[in-house]
């Protein structure tokens, strides 16, 4: 059982009245084409067509409180329709969000504005994820049910207790990534996950039947979701499925049926509404066929009033939560979750397990170093939930212990995504938004262009998720060029405010993890070997030199007329070439980079030494350290399937390579 608050049970007074809810609805409809008039620019088609059922949920259903945004235990709402931000800003702003002041919507869409195109996670309180990209909120909201899920398992009813609601369009359902999170949340029995579709046959292009004909309900039963298709305009009728969806086993599908632009008198129900300012004339034809006469941006007082009671209504409800907080006695513990930070232990007994690596120095692949690197990390900081992409033993992402977070037990803090890439990266965004648990997970690094959209709106978000990619160049031998990735670390390097690991031993992934856990404000990609590697960093430290980007971790014996750059598998590479050099009375010197991202102006600057840079993958970017008459050692086409060191001296990436151009450049 879980325990009922005031905002589930059934709602009293005017705001159920349909006159009122009418008028209130239209309230959004009108913010919404007279800010995209305004703008010039903008989507005001879904927003009419949504507003009654966004308004049922906005007075009835959901819970929050907008004096206290970042409550832990509130509903989410995710606008997975992102192009209808403007719904989301009129809710926000009509219930009563501070920051959310009629002077931003009448701002929307400008520089510096709250109300972005698109709704952008942290521009203001109440916008829970950014969305835009089609169905990435879907998948972020089942990323959020699951960290509910998991948070009450941990912490009780008493803390975390709470649904997630969705606004999707046909458009979130048509793209693939819905098909990856509507069956893992069927599977996970996702409960308090409730989709609102809004079911109105129009897409930018026309009537839906242009491009598609699935029958959506059939395809969410088939994967375990309960569904049910109202009319989008009734009230009653969407108050009664949400209230039937939130009583259900399973994660549930409301088909609102809606006219695109509702209430346009040439322009609703026709794809017209959906992406541009309707015009003036046209929005003259709306408010009369709507009987509203307030001017733009003028929301009547006693339209306003019900409205700011709507957004009253979870006050209740948070100070009965603050009470039961502040007697929890896990308090303590679920606010150090919630508040983001990892264990003060977790640097200690990293240093103790770098520690025992330098005293027993043996090689090993970086994959199977994070596995023990894990081992240590998990039993420190207990926020932490992993997973893999149906690659657990690959990408050992899992370790001595841990429980299987599953519909039987969602306090397990492990997760087998299944074959969703695209799916699993979204999910763990929205835990990430979620707050109160760290999600990190697994496939091929080759596979990353599956995780790709997701990805970057971790990077843009600024949000921290862990992207565990294994098998990480051609090292990992005879599954050939289809699993080798060759341009990925530069693609990925390409992607603003995420930052790229490639370790080159244990003691670096042990110290990529730390720099990966504490970064509070952005994801980070850990790329691993296969194959193994030698320990390089034999002498203890307890400093953290992965976290200066970019580090000497050979100097030149006499003058440096060498500098040799690598990451990961190719530092050994490195070092070979810098003994040979150095044996023939060539001062070479090794710097390993594991984060470009991290390193520091001064490794750009010529230092008059001939610069090469050594990684089995594309070169694109490597001038920048190795500057224009540098040499770069790696991939310019795709790999082959083959032995790992076939691969190697195959493509020409060897000590002898690095050897030779420099000396080739000695010369010159
Ligand atoms: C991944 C992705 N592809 C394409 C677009 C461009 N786009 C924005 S809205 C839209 C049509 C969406 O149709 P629907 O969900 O039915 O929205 P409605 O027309 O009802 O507003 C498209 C193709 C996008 N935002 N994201």
């Amino acid at each position: 059982m879980t325990t009922m608050h005031s905002s589930e049970q059934a709602p009293s007074g005017g705001l159920t009245d349909p006159a009122t809810h009418k008028v209130m609805a239209n309230a959004i409809r009108a913010l919404a084409m007279d800010a995209v008039q305004k703008a010039n620019s903008g989507h005001p088609g879904m927003p009419m067509g949504m507003a009654d059922a966004a308004t049922v949920l906005f007075t009835r259903f959901l819970k929050f409180d907008p004096r206290h945004p970042n409550w832990p235990d509130r509903d989410r709402f995710v606008l997975s329709a992102g192009h209808g931000s403007m719904l989301l800003y009129s809710l926000l702003h009509l219930t009563g969000y501070e920051d959310m002041t009629m002077e931003e919507i009448r701002n929307f869409r400008q520089l510096g504005s709250k109300t972005a195109g698109h709704p952008e996670y942290s521009h203001a309180p109440g916008v829970e994820t950014t969305t835009g990209p089609l169905g990435q909120g879907l998948g972020n909201a089942v990323g959020m049910a699951m960290a509910e899920r998991h948070l009450n398992a941990r912490f009780g009813d008493g803390l975390v207790d709470h649904y997630t609601y969705v606004i999707a369009g046909d458009g979130c359902l048509m793209e693939g990534v819905s098909q990856e999170a509507l069956s893992m949340a069927g599977h996970l029995k996702l409960s308090k996950l409730i989709v609102l579709w809004d079911d109105n046959d129009i897409t930018i292009d026309g009537a839906v039947s242009l491009s598609d004909s699935t029958d959506q309900l059939a395809r969410f039963k088939a994967s375990g979701w309960d569904v049910a298709r109202v009319d989008g305009h009734d009230a009653a009728a969407v108050a009664g499925a949400i209230a039937k969806a939130r009583e259900t086993g399973t994660p549930s599908l409301i088909a609102c049926k809606t006219t695109i632009g509702y209430g346009a008198p040439t322009k609703a129900g026709t794809s017209a509404t959906h992406g541009a300012a309707l015009g003036d004339e046209e929005i003259a034809g709306t408010r009369k066929a709507l009987g509203w006469s307030a001017a733009p941006f003028d929301i009547p007082e006693d339209v306003a009033a019900n409205w700011r009671a709507a957004g009253a209504r979870g006050q209740m409800d948070f100070d009965a939560w603050v009470l039961r907080h502040n007697s929890d006695v896990q308090a303590a513990s679920f606010d150090i979750a919630i508040s983001g930070e990892v264990s003060s232990d977790l640097t200690a007994q990293l240093n103790a397990h770098k520690k025992a690596l330098t005293e027993d120095p043996k090689p090993m692949a970086t994959r199977k170093s994070s596995g023990a690197a894990l081992n240590v990390i998990n039993n420190v900081v207990l926020e932490t939930i992993g997973g893999s992409a149906d690659l657990t033993g690959s990408n050992n992402t899992d370790w001595k212990g841990m429980e299987v977070l599953n519909a039987d037990h969602y306090g397990g803090r492990f997760v087998y995504y299944g074959i969703r890439e695209h799916g699993m990266a979204a999910a763990m965004n929205g835990m990430a938004l979620h707050g109160g648990v760290i999600p990190y997970s697994g496939t091929f690094l080759v596979f990353t262009d599956y995780c790709r959209p997701s990805i970057r709106l971790s990077a843009l978000m600024g949000i921290r998720v862990i992207y565990v990619m294994t098998h990480d160049s051609i090292g990992l031998g005879e599954d050939g060029p289809t699993h080798q990735p060759v341009e990925h670390l530069a693609a990925l390097r390409a992607i603003p405010n995420l930052t790229v690991f490639r370790p080159a031993d244990a003691v670096e992934t042990a110290e990529c993890w730390e720099l990966a856990l504490k970064r509070k404000d952005g994801p980070s990609v850990i790329a691993l070997t296969r194959q193994n590697l030698p320990l390089v960093r034999t002498t203890y430290t307890d400093e953290n030199l992965v976290a200066q980007g970019a580090y000497e971790l050979a100097g030149a014996q006499g003058d440096a007329k060498v500098t040799l750059f690598g990451t990961g598998s190719e530092i050994e590479l490195a070092l070979t070439a810098r003994d040979t050099l150095q044996a023939e009375g060539i001062g070479t010197r090794v710097i390993s980079v594991p984060a470009w991202e991290l390193a520091g102006e001064e490794w750009f600057k010529d230092d008059g030494t001939v610069r090469i840079a050594v990684e089995a993958g594309v070169g694109q970017g490597w001038d920048r350290f190795t500057g224009s008459n540098g040499g770069f050692v790696g991939m310019s086409s795709f790999g082959a399937s083959a032995p790992a060191k076939e691969l190697y001296k195959h493509f020409g990436i060897t000590a002898d390579a690095v050897v030779a151009m420099a000396k080739e450049k000695l010369k010159s």
